[in-house]
């Protein structure tokens, strides 16, 4: 038979493992935050544009451009029912910085590759600077539901080793 004081030692101790387990799970989430690994907890200062506009900003053209000084961008617009463009061709090990923006109403995009998932709100432009190192094809799936043709808007994220 335990003696109560015995009780008490292991009560003690186990209130200590859990006070310990709550202390680390607050440290992984505020880690996590603070790291991005919480894809999308922070962009980018957000930056509104007007979504009816959207002609007469660099979202005119969607799809990737590559500056004369290197840098990789790549403009993606959103709305009912497709990603324009609709499949997206980048680099592989080179950051690229993509820059999504809906035009109607709200869509959603997750790139499991890159470590992005963006709510994509008429226009607030969402972008990620990101480095995808595995060359392949990754479909996604617009993850918010938009309306009647929801489920045929899907993306293509295609990642070229360098040749
Ligand atoms: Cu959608």
């Amino acid at each position: 038979m335990l003696d109560h004081h015995t009780i008490e030692r292991y009560e003690l101790g186990w209130l200590v493992v859990a006070v310990v387990m709550v202390l680390l799970m607050f440290a992984g989430v505020i880690a996590s935050m603070i790291t991005e690994t919480v894809p999308g907890m922070f962009g980018s200062p957000a930056r509104y544009i007007n979504p009816t506009q959207l002609s007469k900003t660099e979202f005119a053209a969607p799809g990737l451009k590559v500056s004369p000084d290197g840098s990789v961008n790549a403009y993606m617009v959103a709305r009912a029912f497709q990603f324009q463009p609709n499949v997206l061709r980048v680099p592989a090990n080179t950051p690229v910085t993509l820059h999504f923006v809906a035009a109607d109403v709200i869509h959603g995009l997750m790139l499991g590759q890159g470590n992005v998932n963006a709510e994509l709100v008429p226009g607030q432009v969402a972008t990620f600077t990101r480095t995808f190192k595995s060359a392949g094809t990754f479909v996604s799936q617009c993850n918010e539901y938009c309306g009647s043709g929801h489920q045929t808007m899907s993306f293509t994220l295609i990642v070229e080793a360098p040749k």
